[in-house]
C-alpha cells in the first residue's frame, strides 16, 4: 500500500490492510468470490477511473476518448475471442445491471420471464418475486427433482409450452451440475422464447474449457467477471449478432450512464489472462478440487445436493447433521473456512436461517491448494461442525489455528506475493 493512502487516511488504510491479512489467513470457499492477480488490481487502481466515456468506442458524449476507446475495444475483442461470440457489452456495472439491460432489451412491462427459483439455485433477477424482475414482469418459475436435485427438464418444457414466456433463463446461483445448453435451447426455439445464460458462476470454467459453452445455444449470454474468471466486480453482456443492437441500447443509454473504465481495463487483462495455457489448467484445477471436496464431505456422511457437482460448486444439506445452516456457517467461519450459508432445494427453513451452506473452490485453487489438501478442508468441516453441535468452542479455536496456519502456507495472489 502507497504511503499516500496510509497517511490521508490511516483508518480506511489499516481497514484494507486488515482485509489482506483476513484474505491471507482464510480458507476462502465462498463459491462467488476468487483472489484477482496483482495485474488485475493495477489495472482498477489507475486513472482510468477519472473519465466518464458516455456511448461506445468511435461514438461518445465526450471528448477526450483516445485512450479508453483504445481500453474499451481490447476488452470487447478478447471477450468476442475468448467465448467465440459475435458481440460483446463489457459495460455493465455487475450482474443484475447486465440481467436487467436483457429485460430491457426484449420485454416490455407484463410479458412473461422464465427462470429457476431462487431457492432452487437460480437468482434474484431470473424473475424471483422479491426483485424489480418478478415485480414488473411477470415470472414463472422452475426448480430441481426432488429425487435427484438435478433441473426438470420436462417441468422447464411443461411450463414453457404452457406460459410462453419472451426470455427464459438458465444458470444460476446454487447449481451444483452442469447446465444442459442444448436442452434449454430445443425448448426455447419450441416456444419462441430467447435463451438467456446466465454463465456469472462457471465463466472461468467455460472459458478454460472444463463447462461446456452455451455459444452456439443461447443467443444472449450474461456474465459477471469476478467469479471463476477472475476478473474485477462487472459484467458483461455477449450476443450473437441478431441481438447485439438492442443489448448495447439498453446497457447505455437505457439503464447505465458512464461505463467505469478502470474495471474495464481490469476486464481486459483478466480475459488476457484467461486466454492462457495456465487459466486452461486452473479451471480444471477448479472442477478437479471440488470433485475432491465433495468426496471428502460425502464419506464423512455429508449430503450434498444432487449427490456431488460437476462444477466448482457444493450444496452441502445439513439436516441430517442436526445443525442449521447459520450456526455452522458462523462457526466455520471462527474456524477460518469462509463460506454461505444458502437454502437448499425444497428447504423447510427460512432463506435467513436455511438449512444449507454452499461451498465453491475456486479462491482456494488460485491460492495453490491441490486435491490432496481438499480431503484435510473436508475433514476440518466435519470437525467444526460436530464441535459446534456439541458447543465445544475451545475444539473450534484449535481448528482454527492449524487452519491460519495451512492457508497462511500457500501464496495469496494480488497485492501479496508472499
Ligand atoms: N452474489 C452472487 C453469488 O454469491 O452467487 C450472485 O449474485
Amino acid at each position: 500500500m502507497s504511503d499516500d493512502l496510509r497517511s490521508t487516511d490511516p483508518e480506511i488504510a489499516d481497514l484494507i490492510a486488515a482485509e489482506v491479512d483476513r484474505q491471507r489467513d482464510m480458507v476462502r470457499l465462498i463459491a462467488s468470490e476468487n483472489y484477482v492477480s496483482t495485474s488485475v488490481l493495477e489495472a482498477t487502481g489507475t486513472v482510468l477511473t477519472n473519465k466518464y466515456s458516455e456511448g461506445y468506442p468511435g461514438k461518445r458524449y465526450y471528448e477526450g476518448q483516445q485512450v479508453i476507446d483504445q481500453v474499451e475495444t481490447l476488452a470487447i475483442e478478447r471477450a468476442k475471442a475468448l467465448f467465440g461470440v459475435d458481440h460483446a457489452n463489457v459495460q455493465p456495472y455487475s450482474g443484475s445491471p447486465a440481467n436487467l439491460a436483457v429485460y430491457l432489451a426484449f420485454l416490455s412491462p407484463g410479458d412473461t420471464v422464465m427462470g429457476m427459483a431462487l431457492p432452487m439455485g437460480g437468482h434474484l433477477t431470473h424473475g424471483w418475486s422479491v426483485s424489480a424482475t418478478g415485480k414488473w414482469f411477470r415470472s414463472v418459475q422452475y426448480g430441481v427433482r426432488k429425487e435427484t436435485g438435478r433441473v426438470d427438464m420436462d417441468e422447464v418444457r411443461e411450463l414453457a409450452r404452457a406460459e410462453r414466456p419472451k426470455i427464459i433463463f438458465c444458470g444460476g446461483t446454487a447449481i451444483p451440475r452442469t447446465i444442459d445448453f442444448p436442452a434449454f435451447a430445443e425448448i426455447a426455439h419450441e416456444v419462441d422464447a430467447i435463451l438467456v445464460a446466465d454463465i456469472a458462476h462457471i465463466a472461468g470454467l467455460v472459458a478454460g474449457g472444463a463447462h461446456p459453452s452455451p455459444v452456439g445455444h443461447a443467443p444472449v449470454i450474461s456474465t459477471t467477471t469476478h467469479k471463476t474468471l477472475r476478473g474485477p466486480r462487472g459484467a458483461m453482456l455477449m450476443s450473437d449478432a441478431e441481438h447485439a443492437s438492442a443489448l448495447d441500447k439498453a446497457v447505455f443509454p437505457g439503464l447505465q450512464g458512464g461505463p467505469h473504465n478502470h474495471t474495464t481495463a481490469a476486464i481486459a487483462v483478466a480475459l488476457k489472462e484467461a486466454s492462457t495455457p495456465e487459466f486452461r489448467d486452473y479451471a480444471h484445477a477448479i472442477v478437479a478440487n471440488a470433485a475432491a471436496l465433495a468426496e471428502g464431505l460425502l464419506s464423512r456422511g455429508f449430503d450434498l445436493v444432487s449427490g456431488g457437482t460437476d462444477n466448482h460448486l457444493i450444496l452441502i444439506d445439513l439436516a441430517n447433521k442436526a445443525i442449521p445452516g447459520k450456526k455452522a456457517a458462523k462457526a466455520l467461519d471462527r474456524a477460518g473456512i469462509e463460506l454461505n450459508y444458502n437454502t437448499v432445494p425444497f428447504d423447510p427453513r427460512k432463506p435467513f436461517d436455511p438449512s444449507g451452506v454452499r461451498l465453491g473452490t475456486s479462491s482456494v485453487t488460485s491460492r495453490g491448494m491441490t486435491t490432496a489438501d481438499m480431503d484435510r478442508i473436508a475433514g476440518w468441516i466435519d470437525a467444526v461442525v460436530s464441535a459446534e453441535t456439541a458447543g465445544d468452542e475451545s475444539a473450534v479455536e484449535k481448528i482454527a489455528a492449524e487452519v491460519h496456519e495451512f492457508a497462511r502456507s500457500y501464496p495469496m495472489p494480488g497485492l501479496l506475493t508472499d
